[in-house]
């Protein structure tokens, strides 16, 4: 353990590491109570052998701030003191000590109080591991309730939350949001042809042409729906936007996903692009905008992108 050995005596600090290091403890020091404090509010520590009477924080009021400091968690203090009477004890375990030992030092006492000490701190470390992996899973858990399961991109969910944030900070910062939104053609068709395994197969191939087209950590592409994409795109024009939205449609034609009742003969997008410069007064609004050039694009027939 790392023991945080703390008494106004150079003598008796001295002493005591030289016990604990035998036990095979790492040693630290503070020379009173306030240090003991700034310590442990600086570094870690796996146990707090305390003096009591101190100049400054004596060991009673140390033990209480430090009890304050780290609500949350629990390492062991052990009183080291000249207080012999009963009440000393009472207040000590009362202001969150562990256990309670009276100078002179006796090693052997010491020896045994670190034993049980040491079973607290066991339990302490499988505690916090329990907690990290838990903390793990539930990061891992909320990361997957936002993925889409067959594209591996963002779902609906972190659109709407993302979506919602990016048009909050445009409208803050009086900066442009663009979004597009991508609809595959004929692929009902695609489907009755070829079948739903080799559409989810076609979905996955067009997720991943899209996400490769974005350039910025900022960008944003989610499945929005069936075989409907929205890409977000912070701090972006139109014209950039219509750009990023070409490079989709032809890198999703590039794919060659053959599709023989489509007019080319593959699988192609369409795109509706739209630009949020604060006349929008929702996320909502911004997408229907897209969604009204993307019908357009269908309209002129299809593999094509629109503002
Ligand atoms: P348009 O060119 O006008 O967009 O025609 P479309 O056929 O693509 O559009 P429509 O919205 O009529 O049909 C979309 C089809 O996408 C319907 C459905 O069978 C298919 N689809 C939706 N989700 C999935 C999916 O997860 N897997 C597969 N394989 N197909 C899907
Ligand atoms: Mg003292
Ligand atoms: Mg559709
Ligand atoms: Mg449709
Ligand atoms: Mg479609």
């Amino acid at each position: 353990m790392k023991v945080l050995v703390v008494d106004d005596s150079k003598a008796i600090r001295q002493l005591v590491a030289e016990c604990l290091r035998e036990l095979r403890h790492q040693v630290d020091f503070a020379e009173n109570g306030a240090e003991a404090l700034q310590y442990v509010a600086d570094q870690d520590v796996d146990l707090v052998l305390m003096d009591v009477e101190m100049p400054r924080l004596n060991g009673f009021e140390a033990t209480q701030a430090i009890r304050e400091l780290r609500k949350s968690d629990w390492f062991p203090i052990v009183f080291l003191t000249t207080r012999t009477d009963d009440d000393s004890f009472c207040q000590g375990i009362l202001a969150g000590g562990d256990a309670y030992l009276q100078k002179p030092l006796n090693p052997l006492r010491l020896r045994y109080t670190m034993v049980a000490m040491e079973r607290i701190y066991l339990m302490r470390q499988k505690l916090q591991k329990s907690q990290q992996q838990l903390q793990l899973a539930n990061q891992e858990l909320e990361w997957l309730s936002q993925s889409d399961q067959l594209t591996g991109l963002a779902n609906r969910r972190r659109l709407d939350s993302v979506l919602a944030l990016q048009f909050a900070l445009a409208q803050r910062n009086n900066s442009v949001l663009s979004v597009l939104v991508c609809d595959i053609d004929y692929f009902k068709k695609y489907n009755d042809s070829y079948g739903h395994v080799r559409g989810d197969e076609c979905l996955v191939e067009v997720a991943k042409a899209l996400s490769d087209q974005l350039r910025r950590s900022t960008d944003l592409i989610c499945r929005y729906g069936g075989e409907e994409f929205v890409a977000v795109l912070p701090a972006t024009l139109l014209v950039e936007a219509r750009e990023l939205a070409e490079r989709m449609r032809h890198a999703v034609q590039a794919l060659g996903i053959a599709h023989a009742s489509s007019e080319c003969g593959r699988v192609t997008l369409s795109i509706g692009a739209a630009a949020h410069l604060g006349q929008y007064s929702s996320p909502d609004e911004l997408i229907k905008a897209a969604d009204a050039a993307l019908y357009r694009a269908k309209q002129l027939g299809r593999n094509r992108v629109e503002i």
